[in-house]
């Protein structure tokens, strides 16, 4: 039975394959494949051909550049190929003697030679071009938001070094203003990836690289590292925060308040949150501005606490941010995170909500 079938296919395909429509159409497939691909990918929120910045924006015209193209270059190939085969595949009448032969002709062989070469020069010429505009150092007369950015297993660091703020994972910048970021990282090469916005920067220990980027429009955009660090890299996310120039959202009113210390506790429970957080060895690696302050900064130096209930997600996108999930990461970071450098302390249940209730009131 199953021989049977096994026979039937092979035999249908072996004429669905030696059908001449097939041998023409088959090369077709991988262009059929790629625009059903891009037009699967409207709306998502990783689109580089979606571009919010102007970084993303000179990637997606190379994309679409060598796209159309490379399309047509494919076309023409494949037609020649295609009337090649039609036209002088052996025929039943087939005398058996050699069509003319092309081998060295000299005006083939120049014409060949000639047009790839001015392709791929005139591509190279623009590329440059392209690559040279995107490392362009922004003019100083204008507003620049100044960002330190470092890559850390498995998060990323924010050092507004102007505002002195400094925050986690979740960038904010401010729609049609200038931003410079400086990267490097504490530990392994990381790479700082927000497709919307902008190409991808290696952050590399012991090096700076900037990265320069314009968003133009306000909204959430989700990146990612781009370079393999480790057993968490996948859960290493980004989000770019960027608000509009006015209004009570604005990118100032943020700023305003996160060079605010932190909040006071209000209820009990946040009360004995924060004494958890004082007396449990939570101090020794995370900074809460008014209530303990680390003087220096290493490797397994956690975020910056001080305003931590006012982001959206912890962890580096690995979890959304509220009080259930703040209590199950302090309890056992690990199980959320492989391999998180975050010490496991043994909370108790009573410390993990208290703690959690504390950090998220920490607006
Ligand atoms: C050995 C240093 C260390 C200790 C001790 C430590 N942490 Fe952490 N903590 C980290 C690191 C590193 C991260 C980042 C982990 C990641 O995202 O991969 C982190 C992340 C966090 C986050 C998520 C912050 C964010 O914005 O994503 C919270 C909340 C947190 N820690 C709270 C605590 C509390 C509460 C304690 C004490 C019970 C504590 N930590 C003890 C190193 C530490
Ligand atoms: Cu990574």
């Amino acid at each position: 039975m199953f021989r049977k079938t096994t026979n039937k296919l092979s035999d249908w395909m072996t004429s669905l394959s030696s059908s001449r429509a097939c041998k023409i159409l088959a090369p077709l497939a991988p262009i059929a494949f790629a625009l059903l691909l891009s037009a699967c990918s409207s709306g998502h929120p990783r689109d580089t051909l979606n571009p919010a910045g102007d970084g993303a924006e000179v990637s997606a015209w190379f994309f679409w550049l060598y796209m159309i193209i490379d399309s047509v270059i494919f076309v023409v190939v494949l037609g020649a190929l295609a009337v090649a085969i039609m036209k002088f595949s052996k025929k039943k009448d087939d005398d058996g003697s050699l069509p003319p032969q092309s081998h060295g002709n000299m005006k083939l062989e120049i014409i060949w030679t000639v047009i790839p070469t001015l392709i791929v020069l005139v591509l190279g010429v623009i590329t440059i071009g392209g690559v040279f505009k995107l490392a362009e150092k922004p003019a100083e007369e204008q507003k620049i938001i100044d960002i330190e950015v470092t890559g850390k297993q498995w998060w990323w660091e924010f050092d507004y070094t102007k505002e002195r703020i400094t925050t986690a994972n979740e960038m904010h910048v401010e729609a049609g203003t200038q931003v410079a970021l400086h990267l490097t990282s504490a530990d392994v090469i990381h790479a700082f990836w927000v497709p919307r916005i902008s190409g991808k920067r290696d952050a590399t220990p012991g090096r700076s690289y900037p990265l320069y980027f314009k968003p133009f429009e306000a909204g959430e955009f989700v990146g990612q590292c781009a370079e393999l660090c480790g057993a968490s890299h996948a859960r290493m996310g980004i989000k770019m925060i960027v608000h509009p120039a006015e209004g009570p959202d604005s990118y100032d009113a943020w700023v305003k308040n996160q060079q605010t210390v932190a909040l006071a506790p209000k209820t009990d429970l946040q009360k004995a949150g924060k004494k958890v957080f004082e007396t449990k060895g939570c101090a020794a690696c995370h900074t809460i501005k008014g209530v303990k302050e680390l003087a220096t900064r290493s490797r397994s130096t956690g975020p910056d606490l001080t305003h931590v209930g006012a982001r959206t997600t912890i962890a580096a996108l690995a979890l959304k941010n509220n009080e259930e999930n703040l209590a199950k990461w302090v309890k056992n970071p690990q199980a959320v995170k492989e391999a998180a450098l975050m010490t496991n302390l043994n909370l108790s249940d009573t410390d993990s909500k208290a703690v959690a209730a504390y950090l998220f009131s920490l607006k």
